[in-house]
């Protein structure tokens, strides 16, 4: 080969070289939602065009990392099944309820590695995934909680997580007092030979503040939070790790199933083939909603991820150096709510997905109540600690339009103090993140259709009787049921009506109506935002459009009712009178 000859090839070689290059980041380029991010935050996003690997289903063949399938095993709690106690235990049990907040004498008769069935769908089994997928920090945190419902998370991780894939489990102790969680948890972890560590808290930071620190001393690639009651499901792991291999700015969220805190039974919380994804109100409650065609048909297998606005906060898997460079969670947010929604607008706003991934499958134990107060953190603060935090996300991450809902759907919350939020914004601007219209758009589309746009508020407050001088009031209980009046006390979520433009009043997420019964409160109906009140201003009553009727406490019992509109009857006349949170 002569020395012109040699160049030619060498050019030749070179060109071959370009070409394929610029295959590769053309097709790259074509996934939509990997396109949005690589134009908007490549100084975050490192894609290396080093080639990944990618899952692939087989029909006829189990997947890569598929467990062999478990000897069934006789015992308490065994194969998932409820736990039932003898008659002499309940005072225990219901002691232990009031502590925990779950059945822990229940939890402690159940084996540490006990056997669940599996809850996901068929096709979950033929799906097999890459070797080299990153390595997890599983991060745990806790305050005050059960011992064996801990370790029993711990150990399902052990037992169930393909070993090369799991860097550790890391556990994060909120400041906890109970005997248990000192040394003989130290003692104990001892046995997974270093797998298992523990770090402490000097003070409570909440659960918020805890999340982070977990993240910023785990050693894996990708941090996994799980709450300290959980038990994660057969082959749940490799499925969370592969979206964030793919792409580092995906975080995976596994399909939470239910574990019951009275007898410990792990059932699916969704049933048949029908995914849901999480979604918001304008109250910033956590909702869920069937995925929408738009985005199912955007795969081919029903067993694959699909996005999602938000998550229910406590279960997923992020890159923890990607957390870390987004801010992890702000940490202004105090103790214990909202911080899913700081998150999942972060992370979609400014660039990266949320992915729910229905081949992972994670127990929870959904308590009946809270059994920890907020401690000193909830000192001095004003009105409700998670109304705070909302205020905080949303006056970060929502355009003025939609602040508005949320102060219309939640009136107290203007007088609150939600602290400085200069950082974030300052955060939200360097990382060059999309306004919360374009979220609406192109994510959480299917939130309006539930929840649409609030109408302004004509009143709220709470509404007092001039007659009675008692206040309409739910009485505490769940809908549907009967409305009454008692004596007026201002804040809480008893005695908070609001009454919109459009006739409708609301306590809460709740809504007020009447038929021959009473008047009562009612679920409102999903995708609807009016009702059937008028308000008249001079003479002060409540007018009932379709029944044609006043709200009025009747004279003689001092009930609650409809009567025909008497404007000359103090009996049915009302007056809002707004409220300032304590
Ligand atoms: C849900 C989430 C939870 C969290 C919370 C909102 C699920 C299944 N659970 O409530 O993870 O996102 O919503 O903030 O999605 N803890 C502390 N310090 C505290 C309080 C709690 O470390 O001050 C621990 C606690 O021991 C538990 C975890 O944080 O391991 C979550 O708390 P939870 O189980 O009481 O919250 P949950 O499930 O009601
Ligand atoms: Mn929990």
């Amino acid at each position: 080969m002569n020395i012109i000859q040699l160049r030619r090839s060498r050019l030749l070689r070179l060109l071959t070289v370009l070409l394929l290059v610029a295959c590769v980041l053309f097709f790259a380029n074509r996934n939509p939602v990997a396109n949005a991010v690589n134009s908007q935050n490549d100084h975050i996003k490192t894609n290396s065009l080093q080639a990944k690997k990618l899952s692939v289903f087989t029909p006829d063949k189990m997947g890569n990392f598929e467990p062999p399938v478990e000897a069934p095993r006789s015992g308490p709690g065994e194969g998932g099944k409820p736990h039932v106690l003898l008659p002499d235990q309940r005072n225990e049990a219901s002691q232990s309820i009031s502590e925990f907040g779950m059945n822990m004498v229940v939890s402690d008769e159940i084996s540490l590695s006990r056997t669940i069935s599996d809850t996901r769908t068929p096709e979950c089994k033929h799906w097999s995934y890459p070797d080299d997928l990153p390595k997890a920090s599983v991060v745990i945190v806790f305050h005050n909680e059960g011992w064996s419902t801990l370790l029993r998370t711990v150990q399902s991780v052990i037992d169930r997580s393909p070993p090369q894939f799991l860097e550790e489990v890391l556990l994060v102790d909120d400041f906890s007092e109970k005997a248990h969680l000192k040394r003989k948890l130290e003692d104990f972890i001892e046995k997974y030979n270093g797998k298992v560590r523990l770090i402490r808290n000097k003070e409570r930071e909440g659960l918020i503040r805890t999340r982070t620190r977990g993240a910023e001393e785990a050693r894996g690639e990708v941090v996994l939070f799980l709450d300290a009651h959980c038990e994660v499901g057969l082959n749940w792991l490799p499925p969370l790790l592969y979206p964030i291999y793919l792409d580092r700015t995906t975080m995976t969220v596994p399909l939470i199933d239910g574990i019951d805190h009275e007898n410990f039974e792990y059932r699916p919380v969704y049933q048949g083939e029908t995914n849901f994804r999480g979604i918001f109100e304008w109250g910033m409650l956590y909702k869920e909603n069937e995925v929408p065609e738009r985005e199912a048909q955007t795969r081919t297998y029903n067993s694959e991820p699909y996005k999602a606005p938000t998550h229910a906060g406590g279960l997923f898997a992020i890159d923890r150096a990607y957390f870390l460079e987004i801010g992890a969670y702000d940490p202004g947010l105090l103790v214990w709510g909202g911080e899913n929604f700081e998150l999942s607008f972060k992370i979609w706003q400014c660039g990266g997905k949320i992915l729910w991934v229905p081949c992972s499958r994670v127990g929870h134990v959904y308590r009946g109540f809270m059994p920890y107060t907020f401690g000193k953190l909830a000192a001095n603060k004003k009105g409700s600690l998670i109304t705070i935090n909302y205020k905080r996300v949303i006056e970060v991450w929502f355009d003025d339009k939609y602040k508005e809902f949320f102060y219309t759907r939640e009136p107290t919350a203007r007088f609150l103090d939600m602290g400085n939020i200069t950082q974030q914004l300052e955060m939200k601007k360097r990382l060059n993140c999309k306004s919360f219209a374009w979220f609406m758009e192109e994510v959480a589309y299917d939130v309006l259709d539930k929840y649409p746009e609030l109408p302004a508020n004509l009143h709220w407050g709470e509404l007092r009787n001039t007659a009675a001088r008692q206040c309409l009031d739910t009485m505490g209980h769940q809908p549907p049921s009967l409305m009454g009046i008692s004596h007026c006390h201002g804040f809480g979520n008893n005695q908070l009506f609001r009454l919109n433009k459009a006739g409708q009043l609301g306590v809460g997420e709740r809504c007020v109506n009447a038929d021959s019964q009473g008047v009562k409160l009612v679920v409102c109906r999903l995708g609807s935002v009016d009702g059937p009140w008028e308000y008249d201003e001079t003479s002060k009553t409540l007018l009932h459009k379709v029944l044609k009727r006043c709200l009025a406490v009747h004279p003689q019992n001092n009930h609650l009712t409809l009567l025909p509109c008497d404007t000359a009857n103090n009996y049915h006349r009302w007056e809002f009178r707004e409220i300032q949170p304590k």
